[in-house]
């Protein structure tokens, strides 16, 4: 089960290291981002497509989930915010006469990079059974396609509908109701890829599956943890919120494997000292913690809070709090004293000095935010190393009030949204109620499958048609030659997309691309122009609002795509939804929104207002706290850590600088100092020389799950690099053929990307890649 380093990876024979940068942004932020604007766009569309970015009135952000300030910026973006506009924005295109020189053979070879570089979609395209291209095919006749296989199965539960988290709360929300009206939860997404974890852990515990913090509660606290994330790459506008935090005295501990740049020193682009000085300095702070090792450090924190507290009682922890609103102390004590500290030294590679010095600002910190992202929640004990961070806060009763809490920082844009929406493979009864209500008519209650469990039901021939709001799913999803055959397996497969990408490529026995509209341009609907909303990872909703002309004349909107999809499909003597009136007038949407989710009330009007509005949480507003117990939980979780076997490491999949999860921008990754190539291994340089190997040099990642399966990533160049013994780093999508499908974090599921036990062998002679 291998696979060939593609040779459309152009530049891995020039490819070159340099020393990895010690701060983020800066003028080299500034000219990346223009230069990428510039060969998408040309500069003139460049400036006024970028100047729209996060304005009030303009559009969202198509890159991360981060807030936007109350006082904004005249260019309220970044370096990968321009990116990913500049990707969406490019006047480059796929046209038909592309797919008429293009057969799939021709296609399969060519990498993300290639694939993604040749513009935006701009034909509804189709490619018939036992056919090797895809031809024009009519809209009519596209959704035509899509009903007769979906009517044809034998279940509803035979079709799985994929949702990335790129897609309006408005198209979210008529996809969810159209694929329950078919009959099935199967609605799989990118969060389960993602952030599940995080939501598994917080609704247990503190009622509700999203952070507890807004944007001012960062630039008030005393102390802000950032673990797990690389906030210089994913996140760049949580940059300036760190500067803030700084300036108004916070400390920042920084713990992550890798010394990431912008967890260092930030130069703020936004300001003219910013680009020129010497920035300022973040982290005060760094634990370069081993892979897996956060639980352990968590507990170390707790055990000593609870030492603390009986050296001197009434000093530490928040018994009040304690006493009124949580449940399970007691245990939780118990055991956490417990925590071997020889277990804790092992698990985090860490010297105790270092625990304990970080410990001592804990204690110094009256309001604390810990902040955390795909470095905690891709890990097999993911959900119990985030209910012991959930421990850690309460125990100072630090969820709830200003300058604390719990913030995990989303990814996609609109990823948060899109589960409010209901794309969610297991909603709660309640919501299903309600919408059942609006609608007249009955879910299905019966859970669905998630992004794993439907790639299991595909390859087993359980799921015969899978379509994709957005996303490029073979690409993002594990173990990619299964994930290959599972897509291949499909009777049908539809790609709702903006660009070309690998899921158009590896696909069903048929398959359909229907291409939309992005966020940066305009939807003009019969009543006027269509405005979409977005939730930020603070609970935020804000309109979005594109202005740029449609990359072709003959896209359409995702909700008209998804109306237009149902209206096809479903039954017409069945109850009766307004599908023409939604698509015709988002506010008819919305109106249907405010009725079924909790949190809309008078939705259509609070949006219009500048800034949006924040939806209720009940943890954040009111410390109420709707678990299982009414009260917030204490959890008891026996410490785990990954266990590596002798002369193995263990191996984290991580994004470069240069791309948004499977598309690639460029092929640098400038703050980790590498140039003009993405095969690159990261390891400690003791593993390397105990190898027998040297900076350079070409090795296969080959991973050892124990299945019999041989997962083989080949020729990759070796590079020495400041991260603990046993750990090394690659990029995905690349080292996804080495994700093992069932290795999946307990409870939420999700893949383990950032743990994979590896080992290296010399790169076989006939994959070393071409000059
Ligand atoms: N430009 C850009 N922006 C993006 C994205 C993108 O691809 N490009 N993707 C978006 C999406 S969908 C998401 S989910 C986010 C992802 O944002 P991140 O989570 O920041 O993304 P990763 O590159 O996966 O980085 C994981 C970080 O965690 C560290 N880490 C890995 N394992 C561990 C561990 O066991 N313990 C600790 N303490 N640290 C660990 C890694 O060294 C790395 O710094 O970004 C979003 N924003
Ligand atoms: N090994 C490994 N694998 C991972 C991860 C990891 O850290 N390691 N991270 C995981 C994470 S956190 C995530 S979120 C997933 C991401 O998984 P996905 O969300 O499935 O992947 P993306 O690469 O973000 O999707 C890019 C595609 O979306 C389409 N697109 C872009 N904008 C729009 C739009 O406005 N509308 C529509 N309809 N389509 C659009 C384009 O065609 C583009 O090619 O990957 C996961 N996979
Ligand atoms: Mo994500």
């Amino acid at each position: 089960m291998t696979r060939k380093a593609p040779a459309e990876d152009p530049g891995d024979a020039r490819l070159r290291v340099g020393p990895p940068k010690e701060y983020a942004a800066g003028i080299p932020a500034v000219t990346s981002s223009l230069r990428h604007a510039g060969e998408q766009m040309g500069a003139r569309r460049s400036l006024l497509t970028l100047l729209q970015v996060n304005q009030k009135g303009g559009f969202d952000c198509p890159g991360c989930a981060w807030p936007e300030p109350e006082h904004r910026h005249r260019a309220e973006f970044c370096e990968n915010g321009a990116k990913a506009v500049a990707e969406e924005a490019t006047l480059r295109r796929v046209t038909p006469d592309f797919f008429a020189e293009h057969t799939l053979d021709d296609l399969l070879p060519r990498g993300d990079y290639w694939l993604g570089q040749q513009g935006r979609l701009t034909h509804p395209m189709y490619r018939p059974a036992g056919s090797d291209r895809y031809q024009p095919i009519s809209w009519d006749d596209a959704f035509a396609v899509i009903a007769r296989e979906l009517t044809a199965l034998a279940h509803p539960g035979q079709a799985a509908f994929y949702t990335s988290g790129r897609a309006s709360n408005e198209a979210a929300f008529v996809y969810q109701l159209f694929v329950r009206m078919l009959g099935t939860n199967n609605l799989p997404d990118c969060s389960n890829l993602c952030h599940e974890s995080s939501g598994s852990a917080l609704t247990e515990t503190i009622g509700i599956g999203k952070g507890s913090v807004r944007l001012d509660d960062l630039h008030e606290a005393d102390l802000i943890l950032v673990v797990g994330q690389n906030p210089g790459t994913n996140h760049p506008r949580m940059l300036s919120a760190l500067e803030q935090a700084k300036r108004r005295g916070a400390r920042i501990i920084a713990v992550n494997p890798l010394p990431e740049a912008g967890l260092l020193r930030f130069k703020n682009p936004q300001r003219p000292s910013g680009l020129l000085g010497g920035g300022t300095r973040l982290a005060d702070q760094f634990l370069p913690i081993r892979l897996g090792g956060d639980q352990a450090l968590f507990q170390a924190f707790n055990r000593m809070l609870l030492e603390a507290e009986d050296e001197a009682p009434g000093t530490c922890l928040d018994t009040s709090f304690i006493d009124r609103y949580t449940h399970g102390f007691e245990e939780f004590a118990e055991q956490a004293r417990k925590a071997s500290w020889d277990d804790i030294l092992e698990a985090t590679g860490l010297p105790e000095e270092e625990i304990r010095a970080a410990f001592r600002q804990v204690l110094a910190a009256d309001k604390v935010v810990v902040c955390w992202a795909m470095g905690l929640t891709q890990h097999r004990h993911s959900v119990p190393t985030i209910r012991d961070v959930v421990n850690f806060l309460l125990l100072r009763g630090n969820i709830g009030r200003p300058g604390a809490g719990l913030c995990p920082v989303r990814g996609h844009s609109n990823v948060q949204g899109d589960r409010t929406m209901g794309i969610y493979e297991k909603p709660d009864g309640a919501f299903l109620d309600a919408l059942g209500a609006e609608f007249a008519f009955t879910p299905p209650r019966q859970h669905g499958h998630d992004a794993v469990e439907t790639i299991r039901a595909m390859r087993d021939g359980d799921v015969r048609v899978f379509v994709a709001l957005g996303g490029n799913f073979v690409a993002a999803a594990p173990d990619t030659e299964l994930t290959e055959r599972a897509l291949r397996n499909c009777r049908l497969t539809v790609q709702i997309s903006t660009k070309l990408n690998r899921s158009h490529v590896i696909a069903g026995e048929r398959s359909l691309i229907l291409p939309c509209l992005g966020r940066t341009e305009a939807d003009e609907g019969p009543s006027g122009p269509q405005l979409v909303t977005v939730e930020d990872s603070m609970g935020m909703v804000h309109l979005s609002r594109g202005r740029l002309a449609p990359a072709s004349e003959h896209l359409l909107s995702e909700v008209a795509i998804i109306c237009r999809m149902a209206r096809a499909t479903l039954d017409e003597t069945g109850p009766q939804v307004p599908w023409e009136d939604f698509e015709a007038d988002y506010d008819r949407i919305r109106d249907r929104i405010e009725r079924v989710i909790p949190g809309f009330g008078d939705f259509n009007t609070r949006v219009r207002r500048p800034g949006g509005f924040a939806l209720p949480h009940p943890p954040r507003d009111e410390r109420r706290f709707t678990t299982a117990t009414g009260l917030a939980n204490f959890t008891v979780n026996p410490l785990e850590w990954p266990h590596v076997p002798p002369g193995r490491l263990l191996l984290q999949t991580l994004r470069s600088h240069d791309q948004y999860n499977t598309t690639i921008y460029g092929l640098d990754d400038r703050y980790r100092g590498v140039r003009q190539g993405r095969r690159v291994l990261f390891l400690h340089p003791d593993d390397l020389t105990e190898r027998g190997l040297a900076e350079g040099d070409l090795v296969d990642i080959v991973s050892e799950y124990g299945d019999g399966v041989e997962r083989r990533a080949r020729a990759f160049r070796a590079v020495p690099y400041p991260t603990p013994r046993g750990c090394c780093a690659a990029y995905f999508p690349e080292t996804n053929v080495l994700v093992p499908l069932d290795s999946t974090a307990a409870v939420s599921n999700t893949p383990t990307s950032k743990s994979v036990v590896v080992r290296l062998e010399p790169a076989s002679a006939d994959t070393q890649p071409r000059a």
